[in-house]
């Protein structure tokens, strides 16, 4: 599916509005000042496109109601009133649309596209824009609509009516799906149909916090999932068989990893830690799969938030640049 796959088309998105904590503005930093991205030219022989500096899209504007004066959330430069009960509305908005075009611009040469973060929320971005350039390289075909592997603790599929936060962060599988779709100008109103994925070609690996109003939209939309209990119960391996098997080999795949997915033992440095998680290898184990297929053209890490924890941020970073090295084909042998 990939025209280059071994050109890699990175964009790097510190933005922490999707969420209240502050800090995961800085996971790329942390990230490439490990030495990712050369890694990923010197070890597995990619060769490197687009803007490799981290972008502050905590500074970035939302042109509808941008104005002077302090609000208590996470982007204080500017008012941005809740809408829908979502916090920072305007700013997420406008950052991931962004986003999408960038990450658009990356897969539509037939790179595979890359994106550190940075919260979950810019999967509204990551995953819209590939799936529009997905759909724009494969004209016709049935297959154009990409599958989405989400690895994380949570499910990310809240609307703003079923949201306890209001943090977007949990909302960005809700937009992309089109389970919530908004008009409210400068409010998600950028998002069409050729941005969206479909349920059926959804998969959730990892989940153990899921809250009570996204278990009834996974039940009723038939979305399928594999908890950590049906890891504990099946192993990694049989789990990333079916979930290839179920998406189908002829479908190109985004992975979304979260890395809360990971046990806190291996990834403390995030916002929202949940015990019981995957280990360091299951997740490697994952991001190897993925790539094995052959059907890989975008991944995603974020939620590395190097602010949070007092012995470092050192775990963290390893284990990040150890998934995306699995995820883009680095091998054990
Ligand atoms: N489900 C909760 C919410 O919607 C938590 C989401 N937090 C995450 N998601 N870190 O990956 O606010
Ligand atoms: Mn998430
Ligand atoms: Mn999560
Ligand atoms: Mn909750």
């Amino acid at each position: 599916f990939l025209s280059n796959p071994s050109e890699l088309g990175v964009t790097l998105v510190g933005f922490s509005g999707g969420q209240c904590r502050p800090g995961t503005d800085a996971g790329p930093a942390v990230l490439t000042q490990a030495g990712l991205l050369t890694q990923l030219e010197s070890d597995l022989g990619y060769t490197l496109h687009g803007d490799n500096s981290v972008r502050n899209f905590d500074d970035y504007q939302p042109t509808v109601t941008a104005r002077d004066g302090m609000v208590s959330n996470s982007s204080p430069k500017f008012d941005d009133p809740d809408v829908r009960g979502m916090k920072n509305p305007r700013s997420v908005s406008a950052v991931t649309e962004q986003i999408s075009e960038l990450v658009y611009q990356q897969a539509r040469t037939g790179r595979l596209a890359l994106t550190l973060g940075g919260d979950h929320s810019i999967a509204i971005g990551t995953v819209s824009g590939v799936a529009r350039a997905i759909r724009e390289r494969f004209p016709g075909d049935p297959n154009n609509e990409i599958a989405v592997i989400w690895v994380d603790a949570h499910a990310d599929i809240n609307t703003p009516e079923t949201s306890d936060s209001g943090n977007i962060h949990g909302m960005p599988v809700s937009f992309l799906t089109g389970l919530t779709t908004s008009t409210d100008k400068g409010v998600f109103d950028w998002i069409h149909d050729s941005h969206r994925i479909t349920t059926k070609k959804l998969v959730y690996i990892g989940l153990r916090d899921v809250d009570a109003g996204e278990k009834k939209i996974l039940r009723d939309n038939n979305i399928k999932a594999f908890s950590m209990h049906d890891i504990d119960r099946h192993g990694i391996g049989k789990v990333m068989d079916q979930a290839l098997e179920y998406i189908g080999s002829d479908t190109p795949i985004h992975l979304s990893f979260d890395v809360d997915a990971l046990d806190p033992m291996w990834a403390p440095s995030t916002g929202t830690p949940v015990r019981g998680g995957l280990t360091l290898r299951e997740g490697d184990f994952i991001c190897e799969a993925v790539a094995e297929s052959g059907q890989c053209v975008a991944v995603d890490l974020v939620e590395v938030n190097p602010r949070l924890v007092e012995g470092g941020v050192g775990d963290t970073v390893r284990a990040g640049v150890s998934l995306v090295r699995c995820a883009l084909g680095d091998t054990l042998l």
